[in-house]
């Protein structure tokens, strides 16, 4: 027998570890703030690397079980997690995960603070930042349209950092009809004294052991389409546990995401409650979706730095063709790639989370909150799509064993899949751009002018053409913008996916230089320019060609239409 055994990547203290997060931290922390957090993050840091993942490959081993009966033949449906998912909960409330946002100890920045610990949290939570998107979500919209005692005390819960008394929540969107396309939900809500009670089938509706979730419904006799949903509250059990007037018919089998209970959830007389007033669900819902789709982003960025760590240890660590794969030039390439996407998705993600930060205490300026409704969705739907392409190529660098499950290196990429799905596709999220501009016409000037003051205060040499590069594209990005407005609209959904991955490349390119300027006394200095360097260097506006002809060549590459068997 051969005595070779290959050695497994090893996970440092995931904060020491990060110089793109401590760069960061360093640039946007009030110096005070950064003094009292960073202790904390450097021991959240470690237990990323220990405890955490530990929790969370247990969590993985042990995935939800649904049961429906009890041996005596009752319906209970009772969806049993493991005790390793149950601890990574107590963890979030001690921790604050959530809390923090509404706590705002340090003012704007403390949406910051909270989705860097998150950061750390993420990749070793199997999934468990999923129930706190949705919770943190449900807590905004609660804080903004809580009708009643029973909203504000469900609020309360979901801030707590008490494991006894917090809560998570739902957010339950998705019917048979589809998730994109909300419009035709067909649940019912129909009056009963003070409270309403739903009717209808739920086709996913993740975290479902949660304590509450905010759904949408139409009231009896309410208009069709969108406009005539309205949003409920509704708490999922009684006190003896059980499912009230609801049936959880199955679990999912879903590709990742295998800890995190995904269920399907027949509503039959659920009470519930509206918030925030009758109609316009969908205009409601959307301060859920503006939380939740930044903290996809946050946890697309994270997943890519999880798989660039054990790529990395990994390369030092394994021997081929004589040497150790960090000096292979070809290897090393491809992950510098990796990491340039990284510190651009990285910069992207977090920009969005101080302008959260900012407009959520009132201190954002009118174009902080026209830029954050623009840059969600473009965050949201950039990072999730690289969060793929990067788990893709590190699974790739371990060669073989990337694709054995006992390495526990496939879940990176089963996990990272779901991110360019939920809260919006990839597809979906580019039309949200072009919603966000349809009602905001001039926010593609108003991002040209960010991104000009962006790099007006990054005024490097060794920056200047990168920068220059920039300028160039955000004024492209001007002009496509008015062109596909004023054109016509099948040109313009068509191209939406390729106008997005462009603002998103634009507005990363600003902040990566200026990030590189601002940190350009620290030992990081180097690494940050050559980032910002190389991503400007890239294709920064994609070809968007539009037309008949352009529409007849896809449909001809997309669905082969025209090619007739018999000429
Ligand atoms: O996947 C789900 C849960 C999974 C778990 C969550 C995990 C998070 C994890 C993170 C980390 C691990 S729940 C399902 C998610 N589903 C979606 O995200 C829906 C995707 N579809 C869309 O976004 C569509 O574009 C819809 C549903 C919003 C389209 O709806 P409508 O009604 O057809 O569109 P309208 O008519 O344009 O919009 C209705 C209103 C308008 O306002 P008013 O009434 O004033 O005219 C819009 O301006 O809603 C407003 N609105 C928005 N406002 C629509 N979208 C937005 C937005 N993004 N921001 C602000």
């Amino acid at each position: 027998m051969s005595g070779f055994h290959q050695t497994p990547p090893v996970l440092a203290n995931q904060y020491r570890d990060d110089v793109l997060l401590r760069s960061y931290l360093r640039s946007a922390a009030p110096p005070a703030v950064l003094a009292e957090i960073e202790p904390e993050l450097l021991a959240l840091g470690g237990r990323a690397a220990a405890e955490w993942l530990a929790l969370a490959e247990q969590a993985e081993a042990e995935p939800p079980r649904l049961r429906s009966y009890d041996a005596w033949g009752s319906r209970i449906d009772r969806i049993e997690t493991s005790s390793a998912w149950r601890a990574l909960e107590r963890i979030s409330a001690v921790e604050g995960l959530v809390a923090r946002g509404y706590e705002r100890a340090y003012g704007p920045f403390s949406r910051v603070d909270q989705f860097a610990r998150l950061y750390l949290f993420s990749p070793s939570s199997a999934t468990y930042s999923c129930p706190l998107a949705m919770s943190d979500g449900a807590a905004r919209c609660l804080e903004l349209l809580a009708a009643d005692e029973r909203q504000r005390a469900a609020y309360r819960h979901l801030i707590s950092r008490d494991p006894a008394e917090f809560w998570t929540a739902g957010q339950w969107m998705t019917e048979r009809t589809g998730g994109s396309d909300v419009s035709g939900t067909s649940t019912i809500a129909k009056r009963d004294g003070a409270q309403h009670r739903l009717f209808g089938t739920k086709w996913f509706t993740s975290a479902t052991t949660s304590q509450m979730a905010l759904t949408l419904a139409r009231l009896e006799g309410a208009e069709a389409g969108s406009r005539g949903l309205s949003l409920f509250y509704l708490e999922l059990r009684d006190e003896a546990g059980r499912p009230r007037d609801m049936r959880v018919l199955r679990l999912k089998d879903k590709l990742g995401t295998r800890a995190l209970p995904t269920a399907e959830v027949e509503l039959d007389g659920t009470p519930a409650w509206v918030v925030g007033g009758e109609g316009h669900g969908v205009r409601k819902i959307a301060t859920v979706l503006t939380i939740t789709r930044g903290y996809n982003a946050m946890a697309s960025v994270a997943g890519m730095r999880r798989a660039i760590a054990l790529a990395r240890d990994y390369a030092r660590r394994r021997v081929a063709f004589g040497r150790p794969l960090s000096e292979h030039p070809l290897h090393v390439d491809t992950l510098a790639g990796m990491q340039v996407e990284l510190a651009g998705c990285f910069l992207l993600a977090f920009h969005v989370v101080e302008l959260l930060g900012l407009t959520e205490l009132g201190e954002a300026s009118d174009a902080d909150a026209r830029l954050l409704r623009l840059l969600t969705p473009v965050a949201k739907l950039y990072t999730g799509k690289q969060a793929v392409a990067v788990a893709s190529e590190a699974v790739e660098a371990f060669g073989g064993a990337g694709y054995i499950e006992d390495t526990g290196l496939p879940r990176l990429l089963r996990d990272a899949q779901v991110l360019s799905i939920w809260e919006g596709t990839t597809n979906v999220l580019s039309l949200d751009v072009w919603r966000a501009i349809d009602a905001d016409a001039g926010v593609i000037d108003e991002l040209c002018a960010h991104v000009n003051r962006q790099l007006d205060a990054a005024q490097s040499e060794d920056l200047a053409d990168a920068a220059s590069r920039v300028r160039g594209a955000a004024r492209e990005l001007v002009q496509i913008s008015r062109r596909l407005a004023d054109g016509a609209p099948a040109d313009r959904e068509a191209a939406a996916r390729r106008f997005a991955f462009a603002i998103a490349r634009v507005t990363a390119g600003a902040l990566l230089i200026a990030h590189a300027h601002r940190s350009r006394s620290l030992p990081v200095a180097a690494h940050l320019a050559d980032a910002a360097r190389r991503w400007s260097g890239r294709e920064l506006i994609p070809a968007l060609d539009t037309g008949d002809a352009h529409h007849a060549a896809s449909k001809r590459l997309g669905l082969d239409a025209d090619w007739p068997l018999v000429p």
